[in-house]
């Protein structure tokens, strides 16, 4: 896998670097990381997102270097580096629509169900895919450096929750302390990820654990377009609630509706015990991860969360009623 990787690079000159829509840490981390070794390599780079950088990304090296997907007219592009991403739809309509008919892409992701739709695919399970960057970096011999290190290390604490998820391994911790000793600044990423809540965020959460429900093992709480609105937030002040939600002792499943608009509520499920929750997702569209997961469901509030509840629970004690 990665001599190919290595091969693809080598034998092309002008690169963009595509992520999800909605990125995270991991998504610009790896980005960012792959925007760095193709520079270290020579070669031509464009990062490009269709949604912008995240407030608490903004400190990673090179995120100012960020474009959307207009800035991607005009550009003659050799090889597509598609990063984080679980299946191509994830780069959004948009960009989809900016690729050529028969466009070459590289693509390294790390969730399972990843259908390698890449000319080239670095897909293997793993904590992050800033974890198959780091490998990839390791493999091409290159130099860590700081801000190298600072991209991966971002994407590491991201997606395992700063080493808390079940997908930390030894091989997770041994590649975040040779990231530190590169000089990277834990407390900085530490801040930036979890400790910039605004206070709007705040009165968020409140009516978000204000208004939880608990039944049986599972957790839930619903955000509707009004609270948004009187809150003065959006959905994307929402990350981190659905894991303070799972916080709460003996929870198998936690589960977070919030309405984006009439008929249409984002759903994050979250597992803490033996629960797989992507396949709850997948039935209504989405998917993710066994732990994490979520998916766009249409129809009113109140309505989803009883569809989705219902199979939540269906699955967690068999047959058994709700
Ligand atoms: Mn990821």
């Amino acid at each position: 896998m990665l001599n190919e990787v290595q091969a693809a690079i080598q034998a092309h000159e002008r690169f963009a670097i595509l992520t999800h829509i909605g990125p995270e840490g991991d998504a610009l981390g790896a980005q960012l990381a792959m925007r760095l070794i193709l520079k270290e390599l020579s070669k031509q780079t464009i990062v490009i997102s269709r949604d912008p950088v995240p407030a608490s990304l903004e400190f990673l090296p090179g995120a100012t270097d960020v474009h959307r997907p207009s800035a991607l007219h005009g550009e003659q592009i050799d090889l597509w580096c598609i990063v984080d991403c679980g299946n191509l739809s994830r780069i959004g309509d948009d960009i989809a629509e900016l690729l050529p008919r028969n466009p070459k892409i590289i693509n390294i992701d790390h969730h399972r169900d990843n259908p390698h739709f890449g000319n080239v695919n670095f897909v293997k399970e793993a904590s992050s895919t800033t974890m198959l960057i780091y490998e990839l970096a390791k493999f091409l011999g290159l130099r860590i450096t700081k801000d190298l290190a600072t991209c991966l290390y971002t994407g590491i604490i991201a997606d395992t929750d700063s080493f808390r998820n079940a997908n930390v391994t030894p091989e997770v911790m041994e590649a975040g302390a040779e990231l530190l000793s590169y000089g990277v600044d834990p407390r900085q990423v530490a801040i930036n990820l979890y400790e910039r809540r605004s206070p709007e965020e705040l009165r968020l959460m409140t009516h978000v654990l204000l208004n939880a429900q608990i039944k049986d093992g599972v957790i839930w709480s619903g955000i509707s377009r009004q609270v948004f609105k009187e809150t003065g937030t959006n959905v994307n002040d929402t990350e981190r609630l659905v894991e303070e939600l799972r916080a709460v002792d003996g929870i198998e499943v936690a589960v977070l509706f919030k309405e984006l608009d009439r008929n249409e509520v984002k759903v994050s499920l979250r597992s803490k015990g033996k629960a797989v929750v992507n396949g709850v997702a997948k039935i209504f569209g989405g998917g993710g991860h066994e732990k994490a997961a979520g998916c766009l469901v249409e129809g009113p509030l109140a309505e989803v969360q009883d569809r989705v509840l219902a199979e939540v629970y269906r699955r967690l004690n068999g047959n058994k009623a709700q």
